[in-house]
């Protein structure tokens, strides 16, 4: 049976701005205040949809979430009618509004840790919702993304789907963006690589000092078991606490797998030997020869990969085995990551091709290409069990781009945010959304 891999792509929501409210993601720190174009992010993101779509790779479609978040606004305590609810947070606690706002959720490699049935002991796909519990903003996503994710993957025969973790700093989850699977083929069991930035449960393990590790080793563990993955179909390792402090807030912001490849930075990890060690020897057991490509810090620095998202990119396999890269258009930019691309692709080793993309407005925010997509391998059973509203094709990609074009605005400052009016526009683009997509009733105001 064939199987494939399929990206599934968050759609940027109609408040896309820039809240500067990710304390360690160093974009999202830079960039805060400046007025954001929300219809010309979505639209970014819908090319990049459809590019991959037009070369050949499965590609869904995950939808954008109610904002401003009514609901987390009244939770703390502002009341009167939603209009009142969003004055009285523009008036009082304007950080509060502001974070009820973001359309963090497009950072769809954040929405849950995926693992695929060859992994399971049940044989069912499995679907965790992050609780992202790092940031308020973020932690209010979840219940929307397990109804969201559970009306794109209703068939319970295929799917299981796990709420999320207990909302505490100790379970801190932030879902695929610390989870790489390695196989042969996608159909076949693989190793799922899991990356942690502390323990919070032991105190000898070392933990950053300046910027928060958002994922613990307790959180993983947790996800590996509600999964049911096996000992041998497991690796846990340790991100270098040097590097989160150096704004590496997620793993994928320095490392990314594919198949039998891991990209990595050469300061990644900690017992990096040891780890890959690890990968190899589980990998091989599974009739798999893992590799893994290091780039050293004299061509590449860690700051260079922060600024550039060099690993924020997709490593996607082709049809003739050799795979291609997905970069944003920041590592045009950087001299020193574009000639090490260049130096890649030419090297004769697995990575070949290397496609840029203009993501500037995700980018702005610290969300590259990776950022932007929840990967789900599949066989051709379980991807004819998926939602097809969801599923990306050329009727599609104009209906969403006409539907961008109506509702969205081009620009949004701090100040538009407290416009009862935004509220009704999102979630009149929202309503016509669910339809458009055939996901039914998933947002709050639909279901309350
Ligand atoms: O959680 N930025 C997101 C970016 C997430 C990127 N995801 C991955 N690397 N997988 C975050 O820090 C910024 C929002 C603002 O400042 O307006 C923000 O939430």
């Amino acid at each position: 049976m064939k199987s494939f891999e399929v990206n599934f792509d968050g759609l940027v929501g109609p408040t896309h701005n820039y809240g500067g409210l990710s304390f360690g993601n160093v974009a999202s720190q830079s960039n805060s205040q400046q007025a954001s174009n929300p219809k010309e992010a979505a639209l970014q993101g819908l090319e990049k949809m459809k590019a991959l779509m037009d070369m050949g790779f499965v590609q869904g479609v995950l939808a954008p979430q109610e904002r401003p978040d009514v609901a987390a606004l009244r939770s703390l305590g502002f009341s009167g009618t939603d209009a009142q609810v969003i004055e009285r947070a523009a008036k009082d606690a304007m950080p509060l509004l502001v974070a009820s706002c973001s359309a963090s959720s497009m950072w769809v490699a954040n929405a849950a840790t995926v693992s695929p049935s060859a992994d399971t002991a049940d044989g069912r796909v499995h679907f965790t919702a992050a609780n992202l519990n790092c940031k308020f903003h973020r932690s209010i996503e979840h219940p929307t993304t397990s109804r969201v994710l559970g009306a794109m993957f209703a068939d319970q025969q295929h799917f299981a789907h796990h709420a999320a973790l207990p909302a505490v700093a100790q379970f801190g989850d932030e879902g695929a963006a610390n989870h790489t699977r390695f196989c042969r083929d996608y159909g076949e069991a693989g190793v799922e690589f899991f990356v942690y930035g502390r323990s919070a449960f032991d105190s000898r393990y070392p933990a950053p000092q300046k910027y928060p590790a958002r994922q613990t080793l307790e959180a993983s563990q947790a996800v590996a078991r509600l999964h049911g993955l096996s000992e041998e179909g497991v690796v846990f390792a340790q991100q270098n606490p040097a590097v989160i402090d150096q704004g590496v807030f997620h793993n994928d912001v320095i490392a990314v797998g594919n198949g039998e490849l891991l990209f990595h930075h050469q300061d990644a990890f900690l017992n990096t030997e040891a780890m890959l060690d690890e990968l190899r020897r589980k990998l091989a057991a599974r009739g798999a020869t893992f590799e893994s490509i290091s780039v050293p810090r004299d061509q590449v620095t860690v700051d260079d990969a922060v600024r550039s998202y060099l690993f924020n990119s997709q490593l996607l396999s082709r049809a003739d085995g050799s795979m291609l890269l997905i970069v944003p258009e920041e590592c045009r930019a950087n001299p020193r990551v574009w000639s090490y691309l260049q130096g890649l692709t030419s090297a004769g080793g697995p990575i070949r091709e290397v496609k840029v993309f203009d993501l500037k407005q995700s980018m702005q925010n610290g969300g590259g290409p990776a950022c932007l997509r929840l990967r789900v391998a599949l066989n051709e059973t379980e991807l004819a069990a998926v939602n097809p509203g969801v599923i990306m094709s050329a009727p599609l990609y104009d209906t969403l781009t006409g539907w961008v074009n109506k509702h969205y605005r081009d620009a949004l400052r701090e100040s538009d945010l407290a416009d009862p009016q935004l509220l009704l526009e999102c979630r009149t683009a929202l309503d016509e959304l669910t339809q458009i997509l055939k996901l039914g009733s998933v947002y709050p105001f639909q279901i309350n």
